[in-house]
């Protein structure tokens, strides 16, 4: 399987598709595209998204309103002094002083009328304590993926973040190697991942469903790669989920050649499988069956992907820390069938 060789053929027609819808609905499909694109800053679903959305929403009142004055002021212009005499030039001011002090006060009004509100957002989206009932994540940013640690659930995942619809997450931010940064554009905030540092980052998600994030620091050769997918569960799916995450690893009986395979591998040396190894290197693995992705969102999890990374992860990603262990074909089936039964 080729990741970064030439486009594949799907690739190909799915372009040649998307040029053809372009060019037949041309702005219209643009702008619906922009309505419609996962990582909207404009489509919160949070409170911190809706606090910052409405300084969007102030700004391009403002905008507007200036615009219509610019606009206005200029038409005026243009007809009340336009040439009625070949020749003839309108009457010529300089230095006004009431005009140059009214144009130089009015940006600044402009200005603290933003100010204001923008202030006094930044202090009520990065709250000093945490909101009563939050719910408390730790966020380790690596090159490149994402650890998730819920230190009162005893949970410890990878890539896909669970959190319960309408409690606070309060995420804490840090990280081992270089700086990243945490951004989920539909929930709000983007918030820097710094070595040696603890930022914290805080909302409440309003709505269901799966929102896309992506780190936004560039932070080596697979930066672009280092995604996240923050999946917001209501009560019955969120306890669920918690079940299924606390439960020891279930690994399928037919998988215990696979098992064992990992087990005398250099895997357990860089991941964890609860009650099998310890490794903190890569992705804690334990109920890696049940994640939706694989390499921090770059792959669906499918049997296909998830052979194709055990066999060569910098050949799906570039620079990958974790290397190509020289596995026979027959055992890196074998562990890759027994990690997808860790469900
Ligand atoms: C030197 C440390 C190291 C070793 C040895 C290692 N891995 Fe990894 N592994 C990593 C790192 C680091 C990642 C995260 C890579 C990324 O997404 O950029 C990873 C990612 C993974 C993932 C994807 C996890 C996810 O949720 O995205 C799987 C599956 C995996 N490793 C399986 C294995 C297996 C099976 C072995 C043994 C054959 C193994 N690893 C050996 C470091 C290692
Ligand atoms: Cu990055």
């Amino acid at each position: 399987m080729s990741f970064y060789g030439a486009p594949s053929v799907e690739v190909k027609a799915a372009a040649a598709a998307a040029r053809f819808r372009l060019r037949r609905r041309g702005l219209l499909s643009i702008v619906v595209a922009m309505w419609r694109t996962p990582m909207s800053t404009v489509l919160t679903k949070s409170d911190f998204g809706r606090a910052t959305d409405q300084i969007y929403g102030l700004i391009a009142w403002i905008s507007l309103g200036i615009f219509v004055i610019v606009v206005g002021l200029l038409i005026y212009a243009l007809v009340r002094y336009r040439e009625r005499r070949p020749g003839e030039l309108p009457r010529q001011i300089r230095g006004h002083s009431l005009l140059e002090i009214g144009w130089t006060i009015a940006p600044a009004l402009v200005l603290l009328v933003i100010a204001i509100p923008t202030i006094q957002t930044i202090f009520r989206t990065q709250p000093a304590v945490e909101p009563e009932g939050a719910l408390e994540v730790t966020v380790r940013g690596h090159q490149w993926w994402w650890e998730f640690s819920y230190p009162a659930l005893g949970i410890v995942t990878a890539n896909e973040l669970h959190l319960p619809l309408g409690r606070a997450a309060a995420l804490l931010l840090e990280g081992p190697d270089v700086i990243h940064s945490f951004w989920v554009p539909q929930l709000g905030g983007k918030r820097d991942v710094i070595p040696g540092r603890l930022n914290r980052l805080t909302f409440t998600p309003e709505a269901p469903g799966e929102y896309l994030g992506q780190c936004a620091e560039f932070c080596g050769v697979s930066h672009a790669n280092m995604r996240l997918r923050v999946i917001v569960d209501g009560t019955e799916a969120w306890q669920a989920w918690v079940r299924l995450q606390q439960a020891p690893p279930a690994a399928d009986a037919a998988a215990t050649e696979g098992a064992a395979v990992f087990a005398k591998s250099a895997c357990v040396g860089c991941h964890t499988v609860r009650g099998v190894s310890a490794g903190v290197v890569g992705p804690d693995l334990t109920h890696f069956g049940s994640r939706r992705t694989l390499a921090a969102g770059l792959l669906p999890n499918t049997p296909a992907n998830l052979l194709a990374w055990i066999q060569d992860p910098p050949a799906v990603k570039p620079g990958a820390k974790m290397p190509a262990l020289g596995l026979s074909p027959a055992e890196a089936r074998a562990v890759a069938g027994y990690l997808a039964s860790l469900r």
